[in-house]
């Protein structure tokens, strides 16, 4: 192994594709960066716009040349306009696969599919009563379709506020309502974001950046909310499952079909169809012994989180899984699927099946996806994946290694199932102090940071620190590889947090779900301050996103703070350019909202800052905390 491909990941899976994509030339995401390289400072910085043609415009962070754009915008406008727009973006992304599932549940209750039903009965008819909608004497079909009617209301503007946020505590409502960032309708806070940021409409940097985080509560109280709730009520509630990682889930003698994006409406569909007992025959007649499901990215999380389907990798990995020779097919669904796919899959066998009419790939095959026809359209891509078996070139095929095993499904439910019904024992455990508290490590991979390196390092520093992990997204497919999601790995943990972990039965870092699935973390947050009467912003909680590169990341990442929660990113936002937003974001939200964020690339600074974050809060709470400051910084 050469140190080429040590210093672009710590993933064994990752290193050894790397090595073949050198050998045979094949371009990845890192080539691609080194060719961006120096990306441009301005951008970096966030102090270009192109919002109008009178630009685009720079601002000289030097001081020497232009300090106002051609409408007279400064620095702190034109970033501060520049990350809200992000915001929507992200958010936008969230709320409308959450939109999409939700039409998936009207067509329930409808009647007019039958690729879906409702699973968790229990969880639609509690989701009813947040909606004030009543049960008694309604066939579960009716109520399907009374709710989802109801939940598409949250998206328009005829309400005040989100039904969702009677979940949040009081006192964080009442901030929210002072502040002006209560978010109504999810539709309307993303329009109203880009009307404000219009050329000559909000001018002010403060109250733009107000709004992102009124926009990012609509995402994390609203659109990736109904996303999580309505999944669970069509595809079952997540609770602890077995299941596998790494690119050694491919198996050589089956068709392997990867199922990458985030959408499970689709992905739900596939695993019925592959079960069709035509496909498995016709499989056999092309020499493979069956069909292997494996997911990828976040619509991987989500299979693997209720089905236990073993996931292939994260987002950098989405291209090196087509260079095993072993994929027949790559079903996407949408978002953080590079285009560059279709590219390196011309080189192997893989055929690229686009599925949603919003997200089309010039060069992949596309089969439109309708929800009415669900498993009948599962059952053509599945047959697709099938029939290229036949093409597949076995000297070509190499799968790297064994999968680790792993644990997923930790939804809210499951984890106060585990503290057998009530988060009083979790409690207790805080604060008795053999848990310090809790952190969610969540979000991407960035090719500018050593793949999977911050998560899975900043995951070890926080339970060797007695602090429990939750994980989402790419961050839980990056800790699951690295072993830390077996309840094995609790011996990896700090007395405190191991003893826990083995009384329970459950591994130190916890599978959460996939990104829209942040808000399950909300969710448990929320609850564990309603439980003890405070705000969450009291709790000895951090977030952190060591990898982050999406739009979406960083919706999540407001919404977190806007929610009390202090969370630390690994990459630099483009925001530097602005001193006045720098300094409001990483310092006076605190006294906004009660959290605030900092930017920390080293893992092992990051968790230095989370743990004197926690004893501070462990402090303010009058539990047994030593001095933050005396937890050394390493150099
Ligand atoms: O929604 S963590 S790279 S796959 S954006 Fe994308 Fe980031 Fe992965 Fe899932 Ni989330
Ligand atoms: Fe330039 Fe202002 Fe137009 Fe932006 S909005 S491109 S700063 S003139």
């Amino acid at each position: 192994m050469s140190a080429h491909e040590k210093e672009l990941s710590i993933a064994g899976d990752a290193q050894k594709m790397l090595r073949y994509a050198k050998e045979e030339n094949i371009e990845t995401v890192w080539d691609r960066l080194h060719a961006q390289e120096p990306q441009c400072g301005y951008c970096s910085l966030g102090l270009s716009c192109r919002i109008c043609t009178m630009g685009p415009c720079r601002i000289d962070p030097f001081g020497d040349g232009p300090q106002k754009g051609v409408c007279g915008a400064d620095a702190d406008v034109i970033v501060a306009r520049n990350l809200a727009r992000t915001i929507a973006a992200g958010a936008s992304a969230h709320s409308d696969h959450g939109r999409d599932i939700l039409e998936a549940l009207y067509h329930v209750g409808a009647g007019d599919t039958e690729s879906y039903r409702v699973n968790d009965e229990e969880k639609l008819k509690r989701l009813a009563a947040e909606y004030n909608i009543k049960v008694e004497g309604k066939k579960t079909q009716e109520i399907a379709k009374d709710l989802a009617w109801e939940m598409m209301e949250d998206f328009g503007t005829r309400k005040e506020e989100l039904t969702f946020l009677g979940r949040v505590p009081k006192a964080r409502r009442e901030l929210w309502n002072k502040l002006g960032i209560t978010p109504r309708g999810i539709d309307r806070e993303n329009v109203e974001l880009l009307h404000r940021t219009h050329m000559g409409v909000d001018n002010d940097y403060v109250n733009i950046l107000l709004h992102a985080l009124r926009t990012s509560l609509s995402d994390g109280w609203g659109g990736s909310m109904i996303a999580t709730e309505v999944s669970d009520v069509l595809f079952g509630t997540p609770s602890p499952i077995a299941s596998k990682a790494n690119l050694g889930v491919l198996k050589p003698d089956m068709v392997n079909i990867a199922l990458h994006g985030h959408n499970p409406m689709l992905s739900d569909v596939i695993v019925q169809a592959a079960r069709d007992p035509e496909l498995q025959k016709l499989a056999k007649e092309q020499g493979a012994k069956g069909i292997n499901l494996v997911g990828l990215c976040c619509t991987g999380n989500e299979l693997q989180m209720r089905r236990g389907i073993p996931m292939a990798g994260n987002h950098l990995m989405q291209e090196l899984v087509i260079m095993t020779g072993a994929l027949e097919a790559m079903v996407v669904d949408y978002q953080c699927i590079m285009p560059a796919v279709v590219e390196v899959a011309k080189c192997f066998h893989t055929r690229i099946i686009s599925t949603f009419d919003k997200a089309k790939f010039t060069g992949a095959t596309h089969i439109t996806f309708d929800p009415r026809r669900g498993v009948e359209i599962g059952k053509e891509i599945v047959r697709q994946g099938v029939e290229n078996y036949a093409n597949r070139i076995p000297d070509r095929v190499r799968i790297p290694g064994n999968p680790t095993e792993m644990m997923a499904g930790f939804s809210v439910e499951a984890i106060i199932g585990a503290l057998g019904g009530s988060p009083e024992p979790l409690v207790d455990a805080i604060k008795a102090g053999s848990i310090r508290g809790a952190v969610a490590v969540v979000g991407c991979n960035n090719p500018k940071i050593k793949h999977d390196y911050g998560h899975v390092t900043l995951a070890r520093r926080m339970i060797e620190n007695d602090i429990l992990v939750v994980v989402t997204g790419c961050s839980a497919v990056a800790n699951g590889k690295a072993g830390l999601m077996m309840p094995e790995a609790a011996e990896q943990a700090g007395e405190g947090l191991k003893a826990v972990c083995k009384a329970l039965g459950i591994p130190p870092v916890l599978h959460m779900g996939s990104c829209v699935d942040n808000t399950r973390i909300l969710v448990l947050a929320a609850a564990l301050a309603n439980f003890l009467g405070t705000d969450i912003d009291k709790l000895p909680l951090a977030g952190a996103a060591p990898e982050w590169y999406s739009e979406k990341a960083v919706s999540i990442g407001a919404y977190v703070v806007a929610s009390g929660i202090y969370t630390v990113l690994g990459v630099q936002p483009p925001i530097f350019g602005s001193p006045n937003v720098v300094n409001l974001l990483a310092k006076g939200l605190d006294d906004v909202v009660g959290a605030k964020f900092a930017v920390e690339p080293d893992p092992e600074k990051a968790a230095v800052l989370i743990r004197r974050h926690i004893e501070q809060k462990r402090q303010g709470l009058g539990l047994p905390s030593v001095d933050a400051e005396s937890i050394p910084m390493p150099d």
